[in-house]
């Protein structure tokens, strides 16, 4: 299969501009050859600056949220075409912390995902259980609901310009991570899912990383799995050089 491989930070609400800056200035100089897609999601405010302090080099700016709506009076928010504005090609979507904190259900989900695309915009669509689905045995069949109710309106073309991370929710900034196992058994289903829905070719095409408490001592046994592509790493993007480890794993 061609599909790409990539490590992708999620910096969250961390980093202000002079942070940010100085974890470029470092990651540039230091930036090895790899095989790797590089994506860095910073803050809303920092977006605008890291697009152009990368411009140059092999890292893509991506954005953390995006509004459903084209445009209107929603306060706080940021749009597809804002982004697309200012150079940013990709989004992040479907969050648990969205998920979780902002409501953000399936249903505006697939609105945003619907928005993202018709603007041209790429998504990083985020998937996974939280324990007491997995304590219950449900892991599988939330994970197949969030796919259908977020993702399964799209056509084979579109998927192109999807990827996935399955991050399990017991295992965000908990230090505890899903065993390399648990993981490509979720990535392989998820995979299965899409090739019964859409065909084989679009399930292998499609990338899907892993996220949920990434570091580099764990990165090499994940990335070793035939169904892992990646990570969207948060807590350990934000220290430049454990960034680099991971990038080096791959
Ligand atoms: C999961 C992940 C990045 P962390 O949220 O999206 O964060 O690596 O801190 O678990």
């Amino acid at each position: 299969s061609q599909r790409k491989k990539i490590i992708a930070a999620n910096w969250k609400m961390y980093k202000d501009l002079a942070e940010s800056n100085d974890f470029f200035t470092f990651f540039i100089e230091n930036l090895q050859d790899t095989k790797a897609e590089i994506l860095i999601a910073p803050s809303f405010t920092n977006l605008w600056h890291a697009f152009d302090a990368t411009r140059e080099y092999p890292i893509e700016i991506v954005a953390q949220n995006m509004h459903e709506s084209e445009e209107g009076a929603f306060t706080g928010e940021v749009s597809a075409k804002m982004l697309k504005s200012i150079g940013i090609e990709r989004v992040i979507l479907g969050h648990s912390e969205r998920r979780e904190y902002f409501a953000e259900t399936d249903r505006i989900l697939s609105e945003k995902v619907r928005t993202a695309l018709a603007n041209e915009i790429k998504i990083i669509f985020c998937i996974g259980e939280k324990l007491e689905d997995r304590k219950d045995g449900d892991h599988f069949k939330l994970v197949e609901s969030q796919l259908r109710n977020g993702l399964f309106h799209l056509n084979a073309k579109q998927w192109e310009s999807v990827v996935i991370a399955y991050e399990p929710v017991w295992a965000i900034g908990t230090g505890e991570t899903a065993s390399p196992e648990q993981a490509q058994e979720m990535h392989q289903f998820i995979r299965k899912t899409i090739a019964d829905k859409y065909s084989n070719e679009v399930s292998d095409n499609v990338s899907i990383l892993y996220g949920g408490s990434v570091k580099p001592a764990n990165a090499k046994d994940l990335f070793a799995q035939p169904d892992i592509d990646g990570a969207l790493v948060g807590g350990a993007s934000l220290e430049v050089e454990s960034f680099i480890d991971i990038i080096s794993a791959l």
